[in-house]
């Protein structure tokens, strides 16, 4: 993929493509050139405008891929890349305006945030941006593609995955103050790119930037007024979302490979470095666990952490984000007792970290039938062998049993399963009008099996005005409406992980 700007014709016989190069002189022991099939440039790329300035070169042979020849994966159609997102620029371009690289004409990156496109059309004058171009830069200045960057990407880190979102286009000078460099957006492109593509697809991620963009405010005198945002509303409501597993609903599908994508609100909670229980997000300064997982009632704060933001690489399980204990307030000190940790540094939530919901208010009741998970860590059968599990994840799909008679309305009921220590502190979490509520933790001891058919929770409603005094930050579901867990028909846990290792094979963006 390259930028329709740099051929000026279609004719293919004076192209080479070189592929794993570090310098344009010199010796490259890593490289592989190829010659080129077909340049195809967009139908509508305006060369006075610059608008659609993408190419597909098709090569002549499949590239074999090395540590040093790899796809890039490519920012889906739904990607956002809110002002301010950090991006990577690469290329032989020139140092400065006017300045070619130096020998031996090593490629050089730089690091530019991602700049608004209201923001940008005003800086470069209302007209110039279209929605097919992203921009990325300083205010001040000092930092930029150049003159020779043309056609090389602009590529942002989701996890473990790069994704390009821009192709160096073009920018009044370089690095100029308040001329950011103006890219081709690559999310637009989506359908355009698979069409010409018939056999091994590049793999699409949608990018997904958390919070509101500021961009979205910035005035302009030649530009429309920003869109009003009632205050309340989904949209200014979104960081205090709850319970709403956005990546299971579409992990894998036509989009592509959407890495991770697992329950983001499970922790991992290691004491001294050692996994010691799982434990749940509910606010973005709370952790809910088990009393179970601390052998005092007096613990010290210092020897625990807390990692965030599950995410599944290669079949592993990783964390986005690690956060320290400020405080741990057990609820009593007894087999089915809760715990809250209180994070030294609240968790800046997205897609791949969120709180669940919690109901408190016991406003709503989870009917027989109703679908539940316990989510915890798969720590092997073997003891000693504690964190050696492969993906690290365990999940279990389950459904609201009738507990019988003479029932205790703080219990919840499920049909039986097999708890392991790896569980313990883990959520059981039910679906209740689009979003995911935690209706109880899960304690391995403390659980009394009445009947060997069911498993009996104490409900954490049962804590309500523990949880309330405790924990000031408490989200809010969503509205039913804007629920996008329809069709979640995966189980994730279990199953994807297999699925996720296939395609990154296939992919292998
Ligand atoms: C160019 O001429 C060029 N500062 C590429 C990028 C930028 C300017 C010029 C952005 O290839």
């Amino acid at each position: 993929m390259s930028a329709a700007h740099c051929f000026s014709s279609v004719s293919t016989s004076r192209w080479r493509v070189s592929l794993g190069r570090q310098n344009l002189e010199g010796s490259n022991p890593n490289e592989e050139s190829s010659t080129v099939a077909e340049i195809v440039l967009h139908p509508a790329y305006d060369s006075v405008t610059s608008n659609n300035d993408i190419a597909l070169l098709r090569l002549s042979s499949p590239v074999q891929f090395t540590d040093y020849i790899r796809p890039v994966c490519l920012a889906a159609g739904d990607s956002v890349f809110n002002s301010g997102t950090d991006s990577w620029v690469t290329g032989w371009g020139a140092v400065q305006e006017g300045e070619p690289l130096p020998f031996p004409e090593t490629l050089q990156e730089v690091e530019v945030p991602v700049l608004g496109n209201r923001q940008c059309n005003c800086l470069n004058g209302v007209g110039t941006i279209t929605d097919n171009m992203i921009c990325a830069g300083l205010l001040a200045g000092g930092k930029d593609s150049c003159q020779g960057d043309s056609g090389g990407p602009m590529v942002n880190q989701q996890g473990s995955v790069w994704v390009q979102s821009g192709i160096v286009s073009f920018g009044y000078g370089c690095a100029r103050p308040n001329l950011p460099g103006v890219y081709a957006r690559v999310s637009n492109y989506q359908s355009w790119i698979n069409s010409h593509i018939k056999s091994d697809k590049p793999g699409f991620v949608q990018f997904s930037s958390s919070g509101l963009d500021a961009d979205n405010s910035y005035t302009c005198p030649g530009l429309p007024p920003p869109p009003v945002t009632a205050p309340g509303s989904i949209e200014s409501a979104k960081s205090s979302v709850c319970g709403k597993a956005s990546m299971n609903s579409h992990a894998a599908g036509d989009r592509g490979l959407v890495p991770g994508g697992i329950w983001p609100w499970m922790v991992s909670l290691y004491k001294n470095g050692v996994y010691t229980c799982g434990g749940t997000l509910i606010s973005k300064n709370f952790v809910l666990t088990s009393a179970q997982c601390f052998s005092t009632s007096n613990p010290d704060e210092r020897e625990w952490r807390v990692l965030l933001g599950p995410r599944l690489v290669n079949g592993t399980e990783e964390f986005v984000m690690t956060r320290g204990v400020k405080r741990i307030k057990l609820s009593g000190f007894m087999s089915s007792n809760i715990a809250l940790l209180k994070l030294t540094k609240r968790a800046s939530t997205g897609h791949f970290i969120q709180p669940v919901c919690m109901d408190i208010s016991k406003a709503r009741s989870f009917p027989v039938g109703t679908r539940c998970w316990v989510a915890g860590r798969d720590m092997g059968s073997r003891s000693g062998e504690t964190h050696k599990a492969d993906s690290g994840l365990r999940g279990i799909e389950t459904q609201v049993a009738s507990c019988g008679t003479g029932s205790d309305p703080d219990n919840i009921c499920t049909y039986a399963m097999n708890l392991q220590k790896g569980d313990q502190g883990g959520p059981l979490f039910c679906k209740s009008d689009s979003s995911w509520f935690q209706v109880a933790v899960v304690s391995t001891s403390g659980n009394k099996s009445v009947r060997s058919d069911l498993q009996v929770f104490a409900k954490a409603s049962r804590f309500s005005s523990f949880l309330k005094e405790t924990v000031d930050d408490m989200p809010s579901p969503a509205a039913a409406a804007t629920g996008n867990a329809a069709g979640f028909s995966i189980s994730l846990l279990l199953c994807l992980a297999v699925p996720i290792i296939s395609l990154f094979l296939v992919s292998g963006c």
